[in-house]
């Protein structure tokens, strides 16, 4: 049962239609508003009377990280700051951060976002939900509160971090539904254990877990661990935040706020868009924003998009769950290499933790990756000789199905940091001139 099932299960062409009213619509909005795109729509012949189809989007130039960067802090708002009711932001890579300002309307449709999310997640009024995202600058906390806020459910502004009180919460307040990032939520489930407190025994019943990769075997694992089901939010601070698309009870793919965001996916390398159902950088144009809407956004996140029939009736494109990002590619002796693929691989074996950390390390002249993941204490403990050999199993599946060869280190329970957020899973010790 969705949100709004007006939109949330239109009949495509309907849906496709009115995507395209709007993208016309946000087109002539920023061409007259943002020197940016003006200047960026004259060079490349395009105006929003030459949009005749969504297909013509591929006519409309991309925006990038970079532009953001260059355009900080309010470079591409395209309304005047008396306007602007809210600043969200995330870290950038040179560190100045990344500014995602809204209007009153922007948040009323970041709210309607949101609750579709929580509600096809199963999350309804009766329920308390303890949103451990965190509150701030970050787009997690406020937009998941948000959300929360047309169900009428109790919320429980926790925010990240002081896992011990997280649980005390959660027992004391029964919590039912549980949001943070799927690291911190393994955190939480791994302090519960060391307390003597049983997850399952709890009123919890649903965690609703994003803003970072995760395998589908990362979701099984914290399934299992702690008794809930495990539905996902994706999102990011360009685009307004988490909202932009999320999971039903079917967990097959996520569902896109497509009457707000149309998406695209072009192969990294060409630009190009490749056919509908094939795998590539996924690209979003934000189609109602107002403050600051993105032209064709390339989100450096790969996926692939389906329009099959979903279980739960939304027509709404899905996409996959992210594959990994194209700037978290390792190359290990010519081969492209994703965090998430050793992920998978990892949680085929019994003897370690769901606990990880990949480094890139420069042997000679080769890129060469070593991962460090966390023996389970038993297995520690019982001596060289058999984490030896756990080290071995480990490098044979990794080979035996990536064709690459690395180095396993089994290191000793809580060896590595644990995550209150997004989880850092990837150290580079290569010197910089040689990435
Ligand atoms: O992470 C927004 C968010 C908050 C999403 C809470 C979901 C829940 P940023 O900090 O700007 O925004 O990071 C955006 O995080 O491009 C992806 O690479 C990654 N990401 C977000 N959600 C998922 C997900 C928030 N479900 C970047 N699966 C995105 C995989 C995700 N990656």
């Amino acid at each position: 049962m969705p949100w709004n099932d007006a939109f949330e299960c239109m009949p495509v062409e309907e849906l496709q239609r009115f995507q395209l009213e709007k993208l016309k619509e946000t087109v002539g909005w920023v061409a007259e508003r943002i020197p940016f795109y003006r200047k960026k729509f004259a060079e490349m012949g395009v105006t929003a009377e030459s949009i005749t189809s969504l297909e013509d989007a591929a006519k409309l130039p991309m925006t990038q990280k970079t532009d953001l960067r260059d355009n900080y802090p309010f470079g591409l708002c395209a309304v005047p700051l008396k306007e602007v009711v809210r600043v969200h932001a995330s870290s950038g890579t040179t560190g100045k951060p990344i500014t995602g300002p809204y209007t009153a309307g922007d948040l009323d449709q970041w709210s309607e976002c949101m609750a579709r999310n929580l509600w096809a997640a199963g999350v309804r009024k009766e329920d308390i939900l303890q949103n451990a995202y965190g509150y701030g600058l970050f787009t997690g906390g406020l937009g998941f509160h948000q959300g929360a806020a047309p169900i009428g459910c109790t919320v429980v502004p926790t925010s990240s971090g002081l896992t011990e009180r997280q649980i005390t919460i959660m027992k004391d307040f029964g919590t039912t539904v549980l949001c943070c990032t799927p690291s911190y939520a393994l955190t939480i489930a791994e302090r519960a254990r060391e307390l003597k407190v049983d997850t399952r025994s709890l009123a919890l019943r649903v965690g609703v877990f994003g803003a970072e990769p995760w395998t589908t075997q990362m979701r099984q694992e914290i399934e299992e661990r702690t008794g809930i089901k495990a539905q996902e939010a994706y999102g990011l601070t360009e685009l307004g935040g988490p909202g932009v698309a999320f999971d039903c009870e079917a967990q097959d793919g996520l569902h896109i706020n497509e009457d707000h965001f149309l998406a695209e996916i072009v192969d990294p390398h060409t630009l190009e868009p490749v056919p509908l159902g094939e795998k590539g950088e996924l690209l979003f144009t934000a189609l109602q924003r107002r403050a600051m809407p993105m032209i064709r956004y390339r989100t450096k996140d790969i996926t692939q998009l389906r329009r099959d029939k979903c279980a739960c009736g939304r027509t709404f494109i899905k996409m996959d769950k992210v594959f990994g990002r194209t700037d978290d590619m390792l190359i290990i002796s010519g081969v492209n290499v994703f965090p998430s693929q050793i992920e998978a691989l990892l949680l085929d074996i019994e003897e370690v933790e769901p606990q990880y950390r990949l480094l890139v390390r420069k042997k000679g002249y080769l890129d060469q990756l070593v991962i460090q993941v966390e023996g389970k204490k038993e297995i520690y403990q019982a001596g060289r000789e058999k984490r030896f050999e756990v080290e071995g199993k480990i490098s044979a599946h990794i080979k035996g199905n990536m064709g690459i060869g690395v180095e396993v280190e089994l290191v000793e329970a809580k060896a590595i940091a644990r995550s209150e957020g997004k989880a850092l899973r990837v150290v580079d010790e290569r010197p910089k001139q040689l990435r």
